[in-house]
């Protein structure tokens, strides 16, 4: 028997007409995208939802699957502790966040991101997605008077500057006790950088007990290298350390390569490197700094491509793609990462005459200061999917780790336009309202502290990094309104003494990660986990700023302690070392020399006894990492470029 083809119906025997089953599959279309479609709403912690939307990262080995509880876990870890103003992940060897994280669902999970957003955020902001120009091609790097008004002059920034970089003799102070310390300061660097040479050279970091290099992830692991040397260029510069500077200066020339494949932390690139290399050229006019930053910066660009302008943490410097840190609950960013860029990026389009930098950093600035904030305070994750606050951990809110440099960020942007950025001063004196309202506290033997916010709840703790609040709040007291100026500057002295009072009431005389107002103690690491001194400035950084803002001769003093102390118990044989235990004195060292201590706490104790015409406040202003950039003074490039070109013709 012969089948013969029937007219309308199909071949495969189901007896549909060809219409009939175009519908059927319509239809079925559509249930699978609703019940795709459906996943989204699901609370993260469902299971199926994981599954099927499984986030970028694989929980981190060391610090469990990114709760709020998790971020905090991981400030606390004494090896690899360091976050934004602090957040660094990866100081320690045995940090395994970037290993960790899986890169394979990036790509893919853009798309999904793509798709869940649209939320109030995205519509209003326009999102700078133009492309790059090529830097190198815009940014002529001949120094040609002014002709061309879009490329940067050097000759002409020079002339703008209202006092020489370096003073009249490098800012050497006149009185012989100060010089003596100053000298002493020289030393330590010199100590040092010399066994970082000896060690470690290219490496991130010195290891001094072991005597070898560290490397690290903060950059990648065949990522940028170097970090030490691209931290110590303006220290040394400063300090007159020319044979060192001229061998780090040949070491980026020959072998800084930023071809690498590595993954990176995007805030850590940019305050160390990006901001290491501006200074570098600021100070010296080496057009080799110049070349690098441009070259490092464009490669920073792709971290934007997100939804809405706000970048991830982590990027690959190869490839582009870039991610959140699994710690960081759902995907965020973290409000002293993003926050922290726009100083350098500023700058980066000054040089490049590319606008484009300054349009990322403009964007999110524009999307925090629209964005509804709880009491007027800035929690530390935001979804850079959607620009809103992460839901589940909306409520922490700390001036140390996590927000730190976000702040100070405001306050310096106003400062280096020249003051003529009117939203960056607006955002920082209301934040720093809503901080005195709802954080700032008087314990009860009288001593004022930052305390931290969880969802309302006061967690009476003050960090290490919180201590460059000092510094901050006195360099933007006079721009205060008139009756709050005093204020401020009273108020900013009384933190720097109670981060000094964490110093004195330790047996070593350094200050712990974290101290706390509770449990009858005051100033005091309550916990055995924030007992550990690692290096940091931030303290030392508030005694240099007032001291140029009050020179009262306190802040000498109690730099001059800091500066006994790290010899004391910090250094060793082959270098300056952390410890884990500021409350004994039969140190137990953590093997790590950090290159903030080359980049900042040495340079802010340099300055600390220095006269006050070394890198002057008025022409400067100091990166979170203590490098320093100049006040850009857009009235003056302008008249200088009027100026060339009339001679010109
Ligand atoms: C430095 O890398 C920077 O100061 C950063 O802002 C915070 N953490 C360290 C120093 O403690």
């Amino acid at each position: 028997m012969v089948f013969r083809k029937l007219p309308g119906v199909s071949a495969s025997g189901m007896g549909l007409r060809l219409s009939q089953k175009f519908v059927f599959l319509l239809f079925l279309s559509g249930l699978v995208t609703l019940c795709f479609g459906a996943l989204f709403f699901l609370p993260d912690s469902v299971r199926l939802k994981r599954i099927f939307l499984s986030k970028t990262e694989t929980p981190p080995v060391t610090v469990g699957s990114g709760s709020e509880n998790d971020a905090r876990e991981h400030l606390k870890r004494p090896k690899d502790q360091e976050h934004p103003r602090g957040m660094t992940s990866a100081k320690g060897e045995t940090s395994t966040k970037l290993k960790s994280l899986s890169r394979k669902p990036v790509v893919s999970r853009e798309a999904t991101e793509e798709r869940l957003a649209g939320g109030k955020a995205l519509e209003d902001l326009s999102l700078s997605r133009s492309r790059a120009e090529s830097v190198s091609e815009r940014a002529t790097v001949v120094d040609h008077h002014g002709a061309d008004t879009d490329t940067f002059s050097y000759a002409k920034f020079k002339r703008c500057l209202l006092k020489p970089p370096l003073g009249r003799d490098y800012g050497k102070p006149s009185d012989p006790n100060t010089n003596e310390r100053r000298e002493k300061v020289k030393e330590m660097m010199k100590f040092a950088w010399d066994n970082y040479k000896l060690y470690a050279w290219g490496k991130n970091e010195l290891r001094p007990l072991t005597r070898n290099g560290h490397l690290g992830n903060m950059f990648g692991e065949c990522g940028l290298k170097g970090a030490s040397i691209i931290d110590s260029l303006d220290t040394l510069y400063i300090m007159g350390l020319m044979d060192e500077y001229n061998d780090a200066k040949e070491w980026v020339q020959t072998s800084l390569d930023l071809n690498s494949n590595g993954e990176a932390s995007l805030f850590e690139v940019n305050i160390r490197y990006v901001g290491g290399l501006l200074s570098a050229y600021y100070l010296t006019g080496e057009e080799v700094f110049k070349s690098k930053v441009l070259e490092l910066g464009e490669k920073l660009l792709p971290a934007f491509n997100t939804p809405t302008g706000i970048p991830r943490g982590v990027i690959n410097l190869g490839s582009g793609t870039s991610w959140s840190w699994g710690w960081a609950s759902a995907g965020s960013s973290i409000l002293a990462e993003f926050g922290t860029l726009h100083l350098e990026f500023v700058h980066l389009s000054e040089l490049s005459a590319n606008p484009i930098y300054t349009e990322k950093v403009m964007n999110i600035r524009k999307l925090l200061n629209k964005i509804e904030k709880p009491h007027g305070l800035y929690p530390n994750f935001l979804s850079p999917v959607s620009g809103n606050w992460h839901y589940r951990i909306m409520d922490h809110v700390s001036i140390g780790g996590l927000g730190d440099s976000f702040y100070e960020y405001l306050i310096k942007s106003f400062l280096m336009s020249d003051k003529t950025d009117g939203d960056a001063k607006k955002m920082y004196y209301s934040a720093l309202e809503a901080i005195e309202a709802n954080l700032v506290q008087k314990s009860p033997g009288g001593l004022t502290y930052m305390a931290e916010w969880r969802g309302g709840i006061l967690d009476h703790k003050m960090g290490h990094l919180a201590c460059f609040s000092g510094g901050m709040i006195g360099i933007g007291a006079d721009d205060g309104v008139p009756e709050k100026r005093q204020h401020y500057l009273d108020l900013a002295a009384e933190i720097t003494h109670t981060c000094h009072e964490s110093y004195t009431r330790s047996a070593t005389k350094l200050g712990p990660e974290a101290f706390r107002f509770d449990g009858g103690g005051e100033a005091t690491a309550t916990r055995l986990s924030d007992r550990y001194y690692i290096l940091r400035p931030e303290v030392i950084e508030s005694y240099m700023y007032m001291w140029r803002l009050t020179h009262d001769p306190k802040y000498r003093e109690w730099g001059w302690e800091a500066v006994e102390a790290l010899e004391q118990h910090c250094r060793v044989e082959a270098g300056f070392s952390g410890i884990r235990d500021v409350y004994t004195t039969t140190a137990s060292h953590d093997n790590m020399q950090q290159s903030f201590f080359l980049s900042e706490t040495l340079k802010y104790l340099y300055l600390l006894f220095s006269d006050d015409d070394l890198l002057p406040l008025e022409d400067w202003v100091f990166n979170t990492e203590a490098h320093p950039l100049p006040i850009i003074r857009k009235s003056c490039l302008q008249d200088e470029a009027t100026q060339d070109k009339t001679v010109a013709e």
